[in-house]
């Protein structure tokens, strides 16, 4: 019956969602720089599918039996049973500040946990918001908290809390592993952690050229490029590349940068100050190691946080640009004939391959570092499909199955009769 209840209070929690989208859309919109069509759809819309997709999950959390001293006969039972945590943290980062939200949050109370999540200083809103309708959907009170504050002091103290067992991470490579250090040394919490990427998409010249250009400028530019498995280096083979370049370059010059709540509106402002000064400074690095600088590189005119969708072309493994992550509007292009360096970063999120040739395709994405690949599409997530990167992207899931995993202990019960 308690199962039932929870699968019952989930649901409600999706209508509600669903019912504020809205509303919701409008503040995430409004907090985050989104444009208010792709908050709808996505920030707000994948959310509300991840806790329908996680309700159906509450009552399916199962172990299993195993054969063991199978040697000679024997009177023992052995089984597994899947537990929950406990009190687990959640840290968040400011991209998709409702989704990143749902992600987690869906997957450990899916596990039986109660939350304690930390949304980004500069994002707070929607998970306000959030905390509102678990109260009316009746989730029992302490069950989901929302703790808003800066990462120095609420996120520390919550990667060092003694009654804290799980920490459940999204953001940059270099504060999680500060945090993995703090779970480490205050009480050996489970950890998992989704971080940076660069991710490498791979342009063939046998591939459908007008949707390669399509999802190249969607693999860089969706959500102004604020999105963690945006592609962070194209290699385009040197036959396409000077049309593939003089394509993207023309649909760049269609785009309509304006207000986010503006329905026509195709690129809204980046998410902070800070970040846009740190885009323009990352421009300036590239043109200074030589790369060519095609179009874009510097803040649009206007008031606001609004940075030009930017191309850069010849760019060599050594530069700056090719090794870090801008987490913003820019596109990173190096050119190929033979042999390829995709996996020639300390990142491993996500990858992308276009080619009309499936055994090609296949033999790349199993040479490809990266825990997800998209072949001849790009950003296709899914609630059902397991989401996590390799390298220092980090480890562990979100999404899918798996992701009930990392809110979960096993525990192995040996039982002779
Ligand atoms: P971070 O600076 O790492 O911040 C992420 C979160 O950690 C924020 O809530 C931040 O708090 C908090 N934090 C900062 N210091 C902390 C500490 N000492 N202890 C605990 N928490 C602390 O990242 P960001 O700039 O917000 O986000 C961009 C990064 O996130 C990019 O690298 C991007 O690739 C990555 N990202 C990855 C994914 C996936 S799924 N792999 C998804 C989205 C983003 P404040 O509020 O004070 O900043």
């Amino acid at each position: 019956l308690f199962l039932i209840v929870c699968m019952f209070v989930f649901s409600r929690l999706a209508d509600l969602m669903e019912q504020h989208q809205e509303e919701l859309a409008t503040i995430e919109s409004i907090d985050s720089g989104a444009v208010y069509t792709l908050a709808l759809k996505t920030h707000i819309g994948m959310s509300v599918q991840t806790f329908r997709y996680f309700a159906g999950w509450c009552d399916k959390i199962q172990g299993c039996t195993i054969p063991i001293n199978q040697a000679r006969p024997n009177r023992n039972l052995t089984f597994t049973k899947k537990e929950p945590i406990g009190v687990c943290a959640i840290v968040i980062p400011w991209n998709y500040p409702l989704m990143m939200l749902a992600w987690k949050t869906a997957a450990c109370l899916a596990a039986g946990n109660t939350v304690v999540l930390k949304p980004a200083q500069v994002t707070p809103l929607t998970a306000l918001k959030f905390a509102e309708l678990t109260a009316l959907a009746k989730f029992p009170k302490g069950v989901v908290n929302i703790l808003p504050g800066s990462g120095s002091l609420v996120g520390q103290r919550l990667s060092d809390h003694p009654d804290v067992r799980k920490l459940g991470f999204t953001g940059s490579t270099e504060i999680g592993k500060q945090i993995m250090k703090s779970c480490a040394v205050s009480n050996v919490k489970k950890v998992s952690l989704e971080l940076g990427g660069k991710s490498p998409l791979i342009i063939f010249n046998d591939c459908d050229l007008d949707k390669a250009v399509r999802m190249g400028m969607s693999s860089v530019f969706f959500n102004k490029g604020e999105n963690c498995i945006a592609a962070g280096r194209l290699f385009i083979e040197e036959s396409i590349h000077d049309t593939f370049v003089e394509r993207v370059v023309n649909e760049i010059k269609k785009m309509k940068i304006g207000d986010p709540l503006d329905r026509s509106t195709d690129h809204g402002p980046q998410n902070h100050k800070a970040h846009l000064d740190k885009l323009v400074e990352y421009c300036e690095k590239g043109v200074k190691e030589r790369a060519n600088l095609v179009f874009g590189g510097k803040q649009v005119n206007r008031p606001g946080f609004f940075f030009e969708p930017t191309v850069f072309t010849d760019v060599q493994d050594h530069m700056y640009i090719a090794i870090e992550e801008s987490f913003g509007p820019i596109m990173i292009i190096s050119k190929f004939s033979n042999g390829l360096r995709a996996n020639a970063t300390e990142y491993g999120l996500a990858s992308g391959v276009f080619t009309r040739d499936i055994s090609k395709a296949l033999y790349v994405s199993e040479k490809l570092q990266a825990g997800t690949v998209f072949i001849n599409t790009y950003n296709k997530t899914d609630v059902a499909a397991p989401f996590g990167g390799f390298k220092q992207s980090g480890f562990g899931k979100d999404l899918g199955q798996e992701a009930l995993n990392e809110y979960l202990k096993i525990k192995c019960v040996t039982v002779e009769y």
